[in-house]
């Protein structure tokens, strides 16, 4: 007991953080989700486009975008760690409030992209993806609405 108490505060003098992080700093952090992000809205939108007609709708192109989306889905949890809700970030403190909630919303992200990107694949009819669409974009929109700066 002595032992490992007197070992985690070597760590802790040594590494100056009890918890381990993957990045070189906070700063790192949010720039890693939000680049995230960023790709995931590039590709979302131009998805939405094809739907509403504003661009052409190719269905090799749009089950690629809807795998980055389903790809990209996995990426931002990990930029979300402590001490990461200050500094140039959209991201509300509730986050880190909620963080099963906000942990539970990025898993339903991740299967309905999933759903998305299985239903784009099998070349599904306009109404198919249209339904498989709506429900990513709503899982995007609940988190805003609660988590994100407006
Ligand atoms: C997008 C984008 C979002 C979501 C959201 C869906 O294309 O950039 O943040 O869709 O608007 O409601």
């Amino acid at each position: 007991m002595f032992k490992k108490a007197s070992a985690a505060l070597i760590g802790l003098a040594v590494c100056g953080a009890v918890v381990a992080s993957e990045f070189r700093s906070p700063e790192a952090a949010i720039e890693y989700r939000q680049k995230a992000f960023s790709l995931m809205a590039h590709n979302f939108g131009n998805m939405g486009d094809m739907l509403k007609g504003k661009k052409a709708f190719n269905a090799d192109e749009f089950a690629q975008r809807a795998a980055n989306v389903a790809a990209l889905a996995h990426i931002p949890a990990e930029g979300f760690e402590d001490g990461t809700d200050k500094g140039d970030t959209e991201a509300l403190p509730k986050v880190w409030d909620n963080m099963d909630d906000f942990n539970k919303r990025l898993l339903d992200l991740q299967n309905d992209s999933a759903k998305l990107a299985e239903v784009a694949a099998a070349k599904a009819d306009k109404k198919a993806l249209g339904q498989a669409f709506k429900q990513v974009a709503m899982n995007c929109k609940g988190c805003h609405d609660t988590y994100k700066k407006d």
